[in-house]
């Protein structure tokens, strides 16, 4: 089978204690020497199996003794079988490369004059053989040479060791790094950039040496991810007592990257769009992601790095950790409720997506064809959810416990997920066998919530839950589910419920708890804090829900409850022809008129005026047309903020009034910002005639990139020559800027119009946009197939015709890419058929086509399945 099953583990035959690699580079063929100290473990075993893609041999040698062909070793398109009996020996492996042929990104590559690697998953065998599986750590000394004099750093994992030129004038670094890591952590970067410094002394008052790379003219922009960095080192000292162990600290950031940051063990690699900020180029959610990946990566330091995992089903074993200690980083550094928001925002429109498609998996996959295809939601973000449920189960402390033991008897080794539940067992009076069916069941758990009386003035409440099967699991079982539950009665007051923090644990299929009150008239509010990654049945009546806006104390309830109100009102509008009805209108008069007298802080008040996105809406629904949806969406919104505007208009005016600090990354101003292009926003989409001059105004003032963003926004709902106009000017001001261009090419994928297709083809041609970088083809492609409804689910299929064109180009330059974007014709489970027929047209001509890559035939085959 094409594929590798996570049951058929084996443990390695051979270790590789030491590794020391050369490098001497050059664009068109690089020449590596890998020299390997091994020992066997396994003496019934008399070969050794390395993996090697694309890589051209030139010399093979076992202690100094050179080896032949088809006698001593075998060579096919997926590495090398040698023939050996030795316990203890050196192996010698020289290989060339080709780092400017390569466009996969993955290995070793050459682009916009840097040399820069991408190991995870399974790159290094692009570099060199190898055995590469993360369970083999190894020491590496990795020595760079070049005589291009142009390369003024020579940059790999650990401590520097020399930096010489010879009489040849051939400059030679070598770099060592203590630490024992599996060869996807290896990182090598050469090039020509600029340095910023800066220092951290970590709490046991060791001083540590953060540098800083950026492309020549960018250090104005580094000096938010340093500053990120220091604040994610000494709040996981505070957190988690967890310190720094090297010397050095460095960070480069390159424009050409498939991810958006790799953890490499000392030499973290960044994609520029997530180093590179000042106010004139970066938002404040730009600020925001920067803060959160800097510090996910460092993050992975221990978790990931220093404990990694034994084989890649384990992947959420460090990613869903640190994504979870990066959020609680957030949450500290900048707000709880916004960072809840975000998160819980991905797993609505995202991951419960990826649940109802086939690629479905559970946050630890049992079976893996192209492990690129599961660095998914579902093992990032649902795998941090399922974390976070520990930590509501087992409280702050307990959890900490847990992770102390966890790194008492695991630093330094290659784990499981079963050997991480199991230190968060043993450090608590708990049994956590039924939690663990979080990591081996797939698909969303739905909860389904009745409310009835029962004796003595009791309310009882009933939970159901159920799993529909998914594409991967036929068989679902109840799970153990943390369900936060609030009570308010008709006032608005708060009921006791009894429950310990207020959690009621769901365990199995049905249950139900009694509550001091009437049925007709509690407000109940349920999974608060999203306390577990389910989906909530339950019929709130509007009153209800409004009950939930005026009064709940809690600000994420109200959210929640104000983004469930504009559900119900779209769903409504959609299934009635799209026309508004009386109960509607008369519910968002009232839900109008109550916000202006909620005092809510700014950063609530945003969320509340944001509606959910379409795509969140079109997960909740079944064969749904989204032409119609979106119709119906754009009508709500609009009636809301057509009966708002005078109140909208007054408070943006207010805001903008005092608004004349210099840009600072704070929270108060970030909030103030939020709300006033929100108000903005909703005044464009008012149709108010106010809103041009506004828009305008805001545009040529805009001291800062979010102001001026929020101004292209607004103009890009309001009126097409308005936006054109600003967008031609604002092109003119960035166009050397690559990561602002950015934005102006997602900008112009965004237009909801029929006839955008003929214009992504001009945007193709532009000069700043190339096929060969990820940023610009996310930019471009990737914002008309996620979130361009109009352009991309043209009725008669020509939206998803243009995306399986591109997909057939982009295939054969970087699958990695290819394989990302092929989402939006995947999940396809909840359109009307019409719309997936002509999906899975699509898809057929994709299937059938030349050489496609591994990543995209996964995805694919299991659509046509
Ligand atoms: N390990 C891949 C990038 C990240 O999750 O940090
Ligand atoms: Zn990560």
């Amino acid at each position: 089978s094409l594929s590798k099953k996570r049951i058929d583990y084996k443990a390695p035959t051979h270790l590789v204690p030491n590794i020391h690699l050369t490098f001497e580079l050059d664009p068109n063929e690089t020449r590596v020497k890998n020299v390997m100290q091994i020992r066997r473990v396994d003496n019934s075993v008399d070969f050794l199996v390395l993996d090697g893609e694309g890589l051209q041999l030139t010399d093979i040698m076992i202690d100094s003794v050179p080896l032949t062909l088809d006698v001593d070793f075998w060579k096919d398109e997926h590495g090398l079988r040698i023939q050996c009996n030795k316990d203890e020996f050196t192996l010698t492996i020289s290989n060339t490369i080709s780092p400017i042929n390569n466009t996969s990104l993955e290995g070793l590559y050459f682009s916009n004059g840097a040399y820069c690697t991408q190991c995870e998953a399974e790159g290094f065998r692009k570099i060199s053989y190898f055995f590469d599986r993360p369970d083999i750590l190894s020491i590496y000394t990795v020595c760079i040479r070049t005589n291009d004099t142009s390369l003024s750093y020579l940059l790999s994992n650990g401590n520097l060791i020399s930096d010489n030129v010879n009489d040849t004038n051939m400059r030679e670094c070598i770099w060592r790094d203590p630490f024992p890591k599996p060869c996807y952590l290896f990182a090598l970067v050469a090039g020509h950039f600029d340095k910023l410094e800066d220092k951290f002394v970590t709490m046991s008052g060791r001083t540590i040496e953060l540098l800083l790379f950026v492309d020549e003219g960018r250090k104005g922009q580094g000096q938010h991810a340093l500053d990120s960095l220091k604040k994610a080192m000494r709040w996981d000292e505070e957190t988690y007592g967890l310190e720094y162990d090297l010397d050095i600290y460095m960070i480069v950031a390159v424009d050409f990257f498939n991810m958006g940051a790799m953890e490499n063990k000392g030499l973290n690699v960044f994609n520029s769009k997530f180093v590179l900020a000042d106010s004139n180029t970066a938002t404040d959610e730009d600020y925001f992601n920067i803060e959160s990946i800097i510090a996910h990566e460092y993050f992975h330091n221990w978790t990931g790095n220093r404990v990694t995992c034994r084989d890649w089903f384990q992947l959420s074993l460090k990613e869903g950790l640190t994504v979870f200690r990066d959020q609680q980083f957030s949450a500290d550094m900048f707000s709880p409720l916004i960072t809840r928001i975000g998160q819980v925002k991905v797993m609505r429109e995202h991951q419960f997506a990826e649940d109802a498609s086939p690629m479905s998996h559970p946050i630890r996959p049992d079976e893996v064809m192209e492990m690129n295809n599961f660095y998914t939601v579902t093992v990032y973000d649902k795998g941090a959810e399922v974390i976070r449920m520990l930590h509501t189960l087992l409280g702050k402390r307990g959890f900490r416990q847990g992770m102390d033991l966890y790194f008492k008897r695991h630093d330094g080794q290659a784990v499981t997920c079963d050997d991480f539940v199991q230190a968060m067992q043993d450090a608590n009076d708990i049994d956590l066998a039924h939690f663990k069916l979080w990591y081996s069941q797939s698909g969303t758990p739905e909860i389904s919530i009745e409310l009835s009386n029962d004796e003595d003035n009791m309310c009882r409440i009933g939970f159901r839950q159920f799993t529909q099967a998914t594409a991967d699991q036929a068989h679902k079982q109840a799970l153990y589910v943390p369900i936060k539950v609030q009570c308010l009665n008709a006032d608005g007051k708060a009921i006791k419920t009894g429950l310990a923090n207020d959690t009621f644990v769901l365990t199995d299929s049905a249950d139900s708890i009694l509550i001091l009150g009437d049925a007709n008239k509690i407000t109940p509010v349920f999974l608060q804090d999203f306390s577990a990654p389910v989906k909530i049945h339950f019929d709130y009546s509007g009153k209800q829900l409004l009950n939930i806006i005026l009064n709940a104390n809690n600000h994420y309830s109200k959210w929640e409850a104000t983004q469930q109100l504009f559900f119900t009102w779209i769903k409504s509008v959609y299934l009635n022809e799209c026309k508004l009805n009386a109960k509607v209108k008369e519910e968002l008069t009232t839900l109008a008129g109550s916000l202006p007298e909620l005092t809510l802080p700014d950063e609530v008040l945003a969320q509340l005026m944001t509606l959910p996105s379409l795509e969140s809406c079109i997960a909740k629904l079944e064969q749904v047309n989204p032409l119609q949806l979106n119709k119906a969406y754009i009508k709500v919104r609009a009636y809301l903020a057509s009966i708002s505007v005078n109140y909208m208009l007054k408070h943006y005016h207010n805001i903008n009034g005092k608004n004349d600090l210099p840009y600072a990354y704070q929270r108060q101003q970030v909030n103030g910002r939020k709300l006033k292009n929100v108000l903005l926003f909703n005044i464009a989409c008012s149709g108010n005639e106010l809103a041009s001059a506004l828009i305008k105004q805001q545009f040529e003032d805009a001291s800062n990139m979010t102001d001026k963003l929020g101004a292209l926004k607004a103009a890009q709902v309001y009126n097409i020559d308005l936006f054109d106009a600003l967008m031609l000017s604002f092109e003119e001001q960035y166009t050397n800027d690559a990561v602002v261009m950015d934005k102006w090419f997602a900008l112009h994928a965004s237009i909801e119009k029929p006839d955008l297709l003929s214009q992504l083809d001009l945007l193709q041609a532009h000069k700043q946009f190339s096929i060969t970088n990820p940023n610009k083809v996310r930019s471009l492609i990737g914002s008309f197939a996620f979130y361009n409804t109009v352009a991309f689910h043209q009725a008669d299929g020509s939206g998803y015709k243009y995306l399986a064109d591109y997909l057939l180009q982009l295939d054969k330059v970087n699958p990695q890419v290819a394989s990302r974007l092929i989402t939006p014709l995947i999940q396809y489970s909840q359109l009307e058929n019409s719309f997936q027929e002509k999906i899975i047209v699509q898809l057929q001509r994709l299937y059938g086509a030349k050489g496609l890559s591994k990543d995209l035939f996964e995805k694919i085959s299991k659509c046509l399945i």
